[in-house]
């Protein structure tokens, strides 16, 4: 039998403000130049792609809020983000965020969490991302989407001008960490305290990711019925396959293993939002980015599609 048609919405979500560089905002068009959407289709799947959002930048929001760059025009994009979110997966598609900078997560997430209950979210990453606007020593916004997001967060924080409509939409029980290896000293306390399923670079290590990644869903989803949100930040990956992001952290995933984590999230058949994050065309050299690009279209198409499709320069990584 074969299997239904799959229904893919793509997003460019080019928004940068939730960090200092301006190079993600390139990254959805990289992406489709690499022909990401026929490359679904090449592998069975319907593909729509509703182009880049519009952000506007709100003039003198750098410092509204101390401790949190740009939130009024983080805010008011990833409240965009949210509703194009919703509106496609009320399509009866799933969708692809392509990012922009993590802080796109605060809308994907809530979004998705406006039209499906109780969903599972994995969160692969080098980082954490569940600052404060008070605990973050950045700044940057793309740290804190979690804090944001969780429903138990032990601290109440003042409000963010820009972020009032983002409602806590996701429980501590339902998230899971894959990847971690550079946690801010507060992020641990909180990590803790909130009991959140995490697998570092170091349990990947001991375990396999196999087993990794199968307990963390097991944890987030123990019936197997919710919906899967997986937001993939391309730093989890090895500086040495993603080179073009703008905080990679040595010993990270390889390409086989992100892989694995592609194919058990696909075969769950479950996955209703995927963000891709965090890829900066500009950094690196031209021809190292359009590598990692590769490289991220390989693992989209195998995370909806379950197939494999081989560029020959991907394929150098393969072990
Ligand atoms: N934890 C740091 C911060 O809050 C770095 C976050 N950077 C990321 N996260 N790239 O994925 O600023
Ligand atoms: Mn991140
Ligand atoms: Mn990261
Ligand atoms: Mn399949």
């Amino acid at each position: 039998r074969r299997p239904p048609t799959q229904n893919i919405g793509i997003i460019g979500a080019p928004l940068v403000h939730g960090q200092p560089h301006q190079g993600p905002g390139a990254a959805p068009d990289l992406l489709r130049g690499l022909r990401l959407a026929d490359v679904l289709r090449s592998k069975g799947a319907n593909v729509k792609d509703y182009g880049n959002l519009e952000f506007k930048v709100v003039p003198n929001d750098f410092a509204v809020v101390l401790g949190c760059y740009n939130a009024r025009t983080v805010g008011n994009a990833n409240k965009q983000i949210s509703q194009k979110v919703a509106h496609i997966l009320k399509n009866g598609e799933s969708v692809l965020v392509l990012g922009g900078d993590h802080s796109v997560g605060l809308g994907s997430v809530s979004g998705h969490a406006s039209i499906r209950e109780n969903l599972a979210l994995l969160w692969v990453d080098a980082h954490a991302d569940i600052n404060t606007p008070l605990t973050s020593t950045s700044g940057n916004l793309h740290g804190m989407p979690l804090s944001f997001l969780v429903k138990e967060f032990p601290h109440l924080s003042p409000p963010v001008p820009g972020l009032e409509w983002c409602k806590p939409c996701v429980s501590s029980r339902n998230i899971a960490y894959i990847g971690l290896r550079s946690i801010d000293f507060r992020e641990k306390s909180f990590l803790r305290t909130l009991g959140i399923c995490n697998f570092t670079m170091e349990d990947i290590r001991e375990l396999g990711i196999d087993t990794a990644v199968t307990n963390a869903l097991d944890r987030i989803d123990p019936e197997g019925n919710r919906s899967i949100h997986l937001s993939f930040d391309v730093d989890a990956l090895d500086p040495q396959i993603i080179p073009s992001t703008g905080t990679p952290v040595p010993n990270g995933l390889d390409f086989r293993e992100a892989l694995r984590i592609a194919r058990i999230v696909h075969n769950t058949r479950r996955m209703s939002v995927m963000d891709v994050v965090e890829l900066n065309p500009l950094l690196s050299t031209p021809s190292r980015a359009i590598k990692s690009a590769q490289v991220m279209v390989e693992i989209i198409s195998r995370t909806f599609t379950g197939k494999r499709m081989r560029y020959p320069s991907v394929q150098d990584f393969e072990v």
